[in-house]
């Protein structure tokens, strides 16, 4: 199978801006007339969103950190073949509101959970398809933190304490360290800045990616 897309996906802990820096991104996309989707993780499709809300309630009964893990990649597999795909072999770009990165980081780092049992999973929902591009937005946990409380009812994960986010971040840091696709962007200034260093990593790939 050729795939004719590139698919770019964003990352980061609590609070990092992903929403707010997404809607940059895609408007960047748009002023060059790039036909993108941009979708997110877990969700995209019907099946997947419901995935999401189940993940995502706060409920009384502990959720197993092997369920949540199989729930994940049950909403990717479904994402992926309906939408990631299709759009990547028709030559559409994807943007995605986290990945499979999210996963080493919150369910690998967070849960502390078999780094080889996810890259299983991985390859088996996959196959050999990974990320073009990881933007990763990196903020310390406790600027995060406290950006995201100011929101409101807080989700299953928004309830964990500082030492999980603390562990999150430092498995995202680690695979930016070890894989090439990554872009870590220090997103802990004025929005302005932060936006600047993304347009400047956006400039390169489409430099690098132009036909
Ligand atoms: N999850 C998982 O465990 N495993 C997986 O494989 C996947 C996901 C794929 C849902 O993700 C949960 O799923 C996620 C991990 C888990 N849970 N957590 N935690 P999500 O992406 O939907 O949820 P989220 O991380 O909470 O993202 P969010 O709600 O979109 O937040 P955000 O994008 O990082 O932040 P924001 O809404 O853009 O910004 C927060 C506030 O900060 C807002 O008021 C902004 O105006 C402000 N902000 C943003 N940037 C700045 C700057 N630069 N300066 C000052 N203020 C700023």
């Amino acid at each position: 199978m050729t795939l004719r897309g590139r698919f770019i996906t964003v990352e980061g802990t609590e609070g990092v801006g992903k929403t707010t820096n997404l809607e940059y991104v895609r408007q960047w996309l748009q002023q060059r007339g790039i036909p993108f989707v941009a979708t997110r993780e877990p969700g995209g499709t019907p099946l997947a969103e419901q995935i999401r809300e189940l993940l995502l309630a706060p409920r009384p009964e502990p959720v197993d950190p092997t369920a949540e893990l199989l729930l994940i990649f049950a909403a990717r597999a479904q994402h992926l073949r309906q939408v990631i795909l299709p759009a990547l072999e028709q030559g559409t770009w994807v943007l995605c509101d986290r990945f499979t990165d999210a996963t080493f980081a919150y369910q690998g780092g967070g849960r502390q959970m078999d780094r080889d049992a996810i890259a299983s999973l991985e390859t088996l929902v996959q196959g050999s398809l990974r990320p073009d591009a990881v933007i990763l937005l990196d903020v310390p946990v406790e600027v995060g933190l406290a950006r995201a409380r100011g929101r409101g009812a807080l989700d299953r994960f928004e309830q964990e304490d500082v030492e999980f986010f603390q562990r999150v971040r430092a498995a995202y840091r680690q695979r930016a360290r070890q894989y090439p696709g990554y872009h870590l962007v220090d997103a802990a200034a004025d929005l302005a800045q932060v936006q600047q260093r993304l347009d400047r990593v956006l400039t390169e790939l489409y430099r690098q990616w132009r036909p």
